[in-house]
């Protein structure tokens, strides 16, 4: 920054009226709807010299380009799947996101999607609702948690942390990733399909991106078996969306806990009618404390690079 005229920026958004109101009174906020046409962009907005935006709208390479004074791009999010990094780092833009913050309440909700999966905590909800518990149905019975072999697909930040709050009850913590991860003793499986089959339980918690497109496809769910569950924290596309439909619909396995989905908000219809399907409007980090401490990430990656100082959590 060269002057202490306000900077313009662009906000993709709304993000969260906490972040919008203090970007607002730092910058000259352009707030630009999520889903608009970079070529579009009014003169004004193509002078803006950061980006604001989130997990699952990021940054393509034709927003960089529609603004050709951007800087730095700052996310709402610690997935930086949707940006086009490359692109970023070719020309010189600065990419920051929002790690550990939000690591416990996505555990959090990934334990608690496996609890509500298992012990069919939310199709009992209904049934009580409905009143058919009143009525006299017995809902069946259910397989428990304690001492399930959890397999955990992706043992990073929030992996680890999954773990850590399920090694009182599972019978074995297991994880597959590309490679063995360091200062772990839970059981490295570098076989994905071996991983399946070797887990009751395959939790989610890769980063997303082309590399873990549909990792999760038809072969990995049939290894894991009709009495094999998985929750999803992490990106809808590492799992074959289709694929994981047909599994369920055939009983191929017991049931998922879904925060995430390819298409979000579109959720397959198929899934509305299933009752071993615990469904979540993408919730892991909505917490009041964690999208608060999101939204100061946000702001301190920004007044860093607006003060020319070292950037707090960057990608790029
Ligand atoms: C949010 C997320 O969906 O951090 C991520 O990668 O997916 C979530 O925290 C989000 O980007 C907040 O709007």
């Amino acid at each position: 920054m060269t002057d202490n005229a306000p900077i313009p920026i662009v906000v993709l958004g709304p993000l969260y009226p906490y972040l919008d109101d203090a970007l607002a009174r730092r910058f000259i906020v352009h707030a630009v709807a999520a889903d608009a046409d970079p070529a579009a962009l009014p003169p004004q907005v193509r002078e803006a010299w950061a980006l604001v935006s989130f997990g699952s709208v990021g940054a393509s390479a034709a927003i960089m380009d529609a603004l050709p004074r951007l800087e730095m791009i700052g996310l709402f999010s610690v997935g930086y799947d949707k940006v086009d990094v490359d692109h970023a780092r070719a020309k010189g833009i600065r990419v920051t996101n929002t790690p550990d913050v939000l690591t416990d309440d996505v555990a959090d909700l990934a334990v608690g999607l496996l609890y509500a999966t298992v012990r069919h905590i939310a199709a009992h909800d209904r049934m009580v609702r409905a009143g058919d518990w009143a009525r006299g149905v017995r809902p069946a019975l259910c397989g428990r948690v304690t001492g399930k072999r959890i397999g955990i697909l992706g043992l990073g930040r929030i992996g680890r942390a999954i773990a850590r709050r399920l090694e009182p009850v599972a019978g074995e913590i297991l994880y597959h990733n590309r490679r063995p991860a360091a200062d772990t003793a839970y059981r490295y499986v570098a076989d994905a399909l071996d991983f399946a089959a070797q887990s009751d339980v395959i939790i989610v918690a890769t980063s997303g991106g082309p590399e873990a497109r549909r990792l999760v496809d038809a072969a990995m769910l049939d290894a894991l078996g009709p009495a094999g569950f998985i929750v999803n924290i992490s990106r809808g596309s590492v799992i074959d969306e289709d694929a994981l439909v047909a599994a369920l619909a055939d009983r191929r396995i017991a049931g998922a806990g879904l925060d995430v989905f390819a298409d979000e908000p579109h959720v397959p219809e198929a899934l509305f009618a299933m009752d071993h399907v615990v469904l979540q409007p993408h919730q892991g980090s909505a917490t009041i404390e964690t999208r608060k401490g999101m939204a100061d990430l946000v702001l301190a990656n920004l007044d860093a690079w607006a003060a020319g100082e070292p950037l707090l959590t960057p990608v790029v």
